[in-house]
């Protein structure tokens, strides 16, 4: 194969919460790298996944659910988004839930109209669509108002369709040489995916605001203890009363919550580790400024006012 024919770019998952963006992006790269839970608002910052063929690197981006901001959090969470579709992307996969209610897509579209690489429909969820109808109705509303270069109805969850949208990513991208080495899957450390898998066990587990109020650091990674890996995380909650509530009545939820996090560690470590938790109340991280920098939600030079 001549260097002159390789392909390779950004192709950026756009859509609501829920829609099923970190389902196909895990679907795409075929392993389990981006948390997935069946509550809106799990993905809160990008994430990428890179998928090789003979001929091309493809770097899936998997975002934030597009909405409108109510915290600062959320004003991050839609910088991600924003920054993705606009800066990163050579083609955009736009990523609706054939279920929902699209009207709600309203203000991700406007976005979408403003930009200038191809954009791929990709109508997801059709395992519970039973009327074709229904789709093709939707495909044409969305192709009536959005320039759409592709079409396609996939099933994220199952895989339906999917090998097919990867094959027509990799022909739209630009002849490049691949952005990361061979073999490289991914541009963040375990240390990161250890707590976006806390975080995941923490919105399966926990009611209402629970899993929104809560942050996972990671304290303490420690490889080299002979065949146990040792993690050590807080959890920061927002107030002193959802301490309690996260810990349980004699710290049956946090026991639990400790376990299942366990579990879905060493699952993707692919090793076996200690994972132990502490709960500390950081009040109302989600709106300020300098703990959202420090949580690495916000960089310096794009703080919201
Ligand atoms: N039946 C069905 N469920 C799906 C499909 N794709 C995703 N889901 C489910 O939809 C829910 C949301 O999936 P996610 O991948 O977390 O959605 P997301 O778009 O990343 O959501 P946010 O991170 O909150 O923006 C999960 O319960 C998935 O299992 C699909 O093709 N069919
Ligand atoms: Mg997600």
């Amino acid at each position: 194969m001549s260097e002159t024919n390789f392909k390779s770019g950004f192709a950026v998952l756009a859509g609501l919460p829920n829609a099923g963006k970190s389902t196909l992006l895990n679907q795409l790269a075929g392993g389990l790298l981006s948390a997935v839970t069946y509550k809106p608002q799990t993905t809160r910052q990008n994430i990428l996944a890179i998928a090789e063929g003979e001929n091309y690197q493809i770097v899936f981006v998997d975002t934030p659910g597009f909405l409108r901001p109510q915290y600062k959090l959320q004003q991050t969470m839609v910088s991600c988004v924003d920054r993705a579709v606009t800066e990163e992307a050579d083609v955009v996969l736009f990523l609706v839930d054939a279920t929902a209610d699209y009207a709600l897509n309203a203000p991700l579209v406007e976005k979408l109209k403003t930009l200038y690489c191809p954009i791929f429909l990709v109508l997801n969820k059709i395992d519970l669509v039973k009327e074709p109808a229904k789709l093709d109705a939707l495909e044409k509303q969305i192709c009536g108002e959005l320039k759409i270069a592709k079409k396609f109805r996939i099933s994220a969850a199952s895989g339906v369709n999917v090998p097919a949208l990867k094959q027509a990513v990799a022909a739209v991208l630009p002849v490049s040489p691949a952005y990361f080495p061979p073999g490289q899957w991914t541009d963040r450390w375990e240390r990161f995916y250890a707590a976006e898998f806390i975080r995941e066990q923490i919105f399966l587990l926990y009611q209402k605001e629970i899993p929104y109020s809560t942050f996972v650091e990671i304290e303490k990674f420690t490889e080299n203890l002979g065949d146990k890996n040792f993690i050590r995380a807080i959890i920061h909650v927002e107030r002193e009363s959802q301490k309690p509530i996260l810990i349980g009545k004699g710290g049956a939820m946090i026991a639990k919550l400790r376990q299942r996090a366990q579990k879905r560690v060493e699952e993707f470590l692919g090793r076996s580790c200690r994972v132990e938790l502490n709960v500390v109340v950081s009040p109302d991280w989600r709106n300020n400024t300098e703990l959202l920098e420090k949580f690495g939600y916000i960089q310096r030079d794009e703080m919201p006012e």
